[in-house]
C-alpha cells in the first residue's frame, strides 16, 4: 500500500481516535453508579484513557476499538497486584489439584483457536490430557498423514488450518450424551464432528454460501440440528457479482444435519450474524448481530445506536423449506428471512428482529430455557430476552425481561444452576456474578442484582461453569478464558499464552475464589465441560468401526502384492517389537500403499510407521489399521521405523523399503 500520494479516502487518524474516545466516554458516562468494587479502578480507567489514546496514536489511528480498550486494562492491571474485590469466600473451596494416580471428575473440551485443534483438559486439575486435531495436521496422531484423515481434510476444503471457536457437545434430553463433539472453523466457514468413542475427527463440512462461520451451537435438547452463523456478509452467490455493493451482500444462518453432516437449509437475513444459542425446546435459535448498518468498516459498523438480535423460528423455517418456499443456491435451499420477506409478514414470522443496544456480543440461553442473555459489549448491560414472549412479539417492551448493568465490556454469560449468572467483562477485566431473578425484578440499568465482582488477568472472553449449557448445570467450578496473560507467567517472547483461570464458585452469594492460573496456547475462545460418567471412550479400536476400505492385517496376511505395472500394496501387522515383514521391495516410481494393523490387544500400546524422505507417519492404536499411499520416487534403501516407544526393543522395531531402479 506504499504510495507517495496520500489516499483521499484514508480516515484521519486523529478523527478516528477522537471517535473511539467519544465511544469510550459514552460508555463510562453510563457508569453513573459505579458497581461495587473494592478499588478505585473507575478513576484508573479514566486515567487509562490517556494510554489508550497513545496506543491508538502509536498504531496509526486505525487500530480497533477493542485494542484501545485492552490498552486501558493493560495499565489498570499492571503488575498483577490487584486483589479480589470480594474476599468473603465461604471457605468451602476444595483442592483443585488431583493427587498422583487419581482422576479428574470432569472432561473439559477447549477450542484451540487458530491451532485448529480441540484440547481435552481435566477439571479441576486443568491438566491437558490430550489434543484432538480437527482442522490442522498433527504428527503425534498421524492426523493428515494417513489416507483416511488426508482425504477428510481434503474433502473438508483442503485448507491447512482452522480457527476453532465454539466446541459443543451432542445432547439427548438436554444433557450430554457423550457421542459427539462439534466445533466451528471461523476462518474457512466449516463445521467438524469429533467422535467421542475414539476422540477423533470423523467429519468436516465446508459450508457453502458463507464466509466465517462464527456463532455455532447444537440445538437443545436433542441435537436435531447444528446451527452456524455466517458472520461476514458477501454477495450471494459470491461469484464476482455485486463486488462493491455491500447492500447486496448477505449473511446466512445455516442448519446442518448432525448425522449426515450436510447442510439442510440456510436463511438469509438483514444485517449480519454473530453468536448463536438455542432454547431448550427445539423451537428458537437466537443469534446476536453487530452490523445492522451493513457497513464494511468499523466506523460504519458502530454507527447506529441499535442492532437486532435475530430469533429463528426453526419449525416455521422447516415448514417453508418443505413447502418449497426457497431459492436454491449452490445446492442449498436458501429461505428469505429478511424483514420484508413475505415469510416475515404474518403474526408468526420465521425470523424476529429484536432491537438491542448496539453491537452486542454473545447470546447464551440459561439452564431452564426461560431467558436468552445477550451481553452488551459496547453497552455495560446484559439484555435478558423472555423466550416465551418471542411467540407473539418482537417488541422490546414485551420480550426484554431484564437489563442489569454489569460493568464494562460484557462478552459472555454462564450459569451455575443456583439462579446466578456470571458475565465476563472484557474492559473491566472482571467477572460479574449476579442474581437472575433480581435482574428481572430490578429496573433497567440497575446494579442491584450484582452480587460480586472478581478480577481476572486479563481481559476475559468466554467464561464457562461446569455443564452450564445443559438444563442442569453442575456449578462448582468456573473457568475464565482470558485473552491476555501479560505478567502472569515467565516471559516466552512477544507472543504470550492466554490465561485460563479456574474459580471455585461455591453455593453462596459471594463465594467465587480464584484457585489457578493456567497458560493456554493461543487462542482458545470457548470450552465445554462434561462429567466423566457421561462419556465412554474406547480403550482399543473395534475393527468394525473402521472408516473407509481397510483390512485387518495379521502376521500371516503380511506381504507385498503387485497390484499394477506401477503400483504395489504392502500389508504389515505391528506388534511388540516387529512388523509383519522385515523388508519389502518396490520399483522406482511405484505408487505404494502401506497398510498397517496394530494387532495388540493391550490398551496404550501404540505402534507407528515413519518412512524418512517420504513424509510418511502413521500412528496406529491397538486393533486399529491405518493406511498411507505414496510414490517411491527415488531408488535406495529407506528404513521404516516405529515412532511410539512401545517396548524395550522399540528402537529395533524396523523394516526396510528397498526401491530398485527401474530400467
Ligand atoms: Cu466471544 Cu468467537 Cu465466542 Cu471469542 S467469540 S471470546
Ligand atoms: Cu512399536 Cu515402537
Amino acid at each position: 500500500m506504499a504510495s507517495d500520494t496520500p489516499r483521499t479516502d484514508e480516515p484521519d487518524p486523529n478523527a478516528v481516535v477522537d471517535r473511539y474516545e467519544q465511544q469510550l466516554d459514552d460508555l463510562l458516562a453510563e457508569v453513573d453508579e459505579p458497581t461495587p468494587r473494592a478499588d478505585d479502578s473507575i478513576t484508573l480507567e479514566l486515567a487509562g484513557l490517556e494510554l489508550s489514546r497513545r496506543d491508538l496514536m502509536k498504531a496509526g489511528g486505525t487500530v480497533g476499538l477493542a485494542t484501545g480498550l485492552a490498552g486501558c486494562s493493560t495499565w489498570v492491571g499492571g503488575g498483577g497486584s490487584r486483589q479480589p474485590t470480594s474476599s468473603s469466600n465461604d471457605g468451602q473451596t476444595p483442592a483443585h489439584t488431583v493427587p498422583p494416580g487419581e482422576l479428574d471428575e470432569y472432561y473439559g473440551f477447549w477450542s484451540g483457536g487458530h491451532s485448529g485443534e480441540i484440547r481435552v483438559v481435566g477439571i479441576p486439575s486443568m491438566r491437558e490430557l490430550m489434543r484432538i486435531p480437527v482442522f490442522n495436521t498433527e504428527g503425534a496422531r498421524g492426523y493428515g498423514h494417513d489416507d483416511t484423515t488426508s482425504e477428510l481434510l481434503a474433502e473438508g476444503g483442503g485448507y491447512s488450518w482452522g480457527d476453532n471457536h465454539h466446541p459443543a457437545l451432542s445432547e439427548t434430553g438436554g444433557d450430554y450424551d457423550g457421542e459427539y463433539l462439534f466445533v466451528n472453523d471461523k476462518a474457512n466457514g466449516r463445521i467438524a464432528r469429533v467422535d467421542l468413542t475414539y476422540f477423533e475427527t470423523d467429519a468436516i463440512l465446508d459450508v457453502p454460501n458463507v464466509q466465517a462461520v462464527h456463532g455455532f451451537c447444537v440445538q437443545s435438547p436433542d441435537t436435531e440440528y447444528l446451527f452456524g452463523n455466517g458472520e461476514f456478509r458477501t454477495p450471494l452467490p459470491n461469484d464476482g457479482r455485486a463486488l462493491d455493493s455491500p447492500d447486496e451482500y448477505a449473511s446466512l444462518f445455516t442448519a446442518v444435519d448432525p448425522e449426515s453432516m450436510s447442510v439442510e437449509w440456510q436463511v438469509r437475513v438483514d444485517g449480519n450474524l454473530d453468536i448463536v444459542d438455542t432454547d431448550k425446546d427445539g423451537r428458537w435459535a437466537i443469534a446476536s448481530a453487530y452490523n445492522s448498518e451493513e457497513a464494511t468498516d468499523v466506523q460504519g459498523m458502530t454507527h447506529d445506536d441499535r442492532d437486532f438480535v435475530k430469533a429463528f423460528d426453526v419449525p416455521r423455517i422447516q415448514q417453508a423449506v418443505d413447502a418449497g418456499n426457497y431459492e436454491e443456491i449452490n445446492g442449498v435451499p436458501v429461505v428469505d428471512g429478511r424483514r420484508d420477506s413475505p415469510l416475515n409478514q404474518s403474526d408468526t414470522p420465521i425470523v424476529r428482529y429484536i432491537p438491542t443496544p448496539k453491537s452486542p456480543h454473545c447470546v447464551e440461553v440459561g439452564p431452564n430455557g426461560d431467558y436468552a442473555f445477550v451481553a452488551g459489549k459496547l453497552s455495560p448491560t446484559v439484555t435478558m430476552l423472555d423466550i416465551a414472549a418471542l411467540d407473539t412479539s418482537s417488541d422490546p417492551d414485551d420480550v426484554v425481561a431484564g437489563r442489569p448493568k454489569v460493568g464494562l465490556g460484557p462478552l459472555h454469560t454462564t450459569f451455575d444452576g443456583n439462579g446466578h449468572a456470571y458475565t465476563s467483562l472484557f474492559i473491566d477485566s472482571q467477572v460479574a456474578k449476579w442474581d437472575i431473578q433480581a435482574a428481572v425484578e430490578a429496573d433497567t440499568n440497575s446494579t442491584e442484582p450484582i452480587l460480586e465482582k472478581y478480577d481476572v488477568h486479563y481481559n476475559p472472553g468466554h467464561i464457562q461453569a461446569l455443564e452450564a449449557m445443559t438444563t442442569d448445570p453442575a456449578g462448582e467450578w468456573l473457568v475464565s478464558l482470558n485473552k491476555l496473560s501479560k505478567d502472569r507467567f515467565l516471559d516466552v517472547g512477544p507472543i504470550h499464552p492466554d490465561n485460563d483461570q479456574l474459580f471455585h464458585i461455591g453455593q453462596g452469594e459471594k463465594s467465587m475464589e480464584l484457585v489457578a492460573d493456567h497458560p493456554a496456547y493461543p487462542e482458545p475462545h470457548d470450552c465445554v465441560f462434561a462429567h466423566r460418567d457421561k462419556l465412554s471412550p474406547a480403550k482399543t479400536w473395534d475393527p468394525s468401526d473402521y472408516k473407509g476400505d481397510k483390512p485387518f492385517v495379521t502376521p500371516a496376511d503380511s506381504g507385498v502384492e503387485r497390484t499394477g505395472e506401477r503400483s504395489v500394496h504392502v500389508r504389515a501387522s505391528a506388534m511388540r517389537s516387529e512388523y509383519g515383514i522385515p523388508d519389502f521391495q518396490v520399483k522406482e516410481g511405484d505408487e505404494v500403499t502401506l497398510t498397517l494393523t496394530n494387532i495388540e490387544e493391550v490398551p496404550d500400546i501404540i505402534h507407528g510407521a515413519a518412512i524418512p524422505a517420504h513424509d510418511i507417519n502413521l500412528a496406529v492404536a491397538p486393533q486399529d489399521t491405518r493406511q498411507a499411499t505414496f510414490t517411491a520416487d527415488e531408488p535406495g534403501v529407506y528404513w521404516v521405523y516405529c515412532t511410539y516407544f512401545c517396548s524395550a526393543l522399540h528402537l529395533e522395531m524396523r523394516s526396510r523399503m528397498l526401491v530398485e531402479p527401474r530400467e
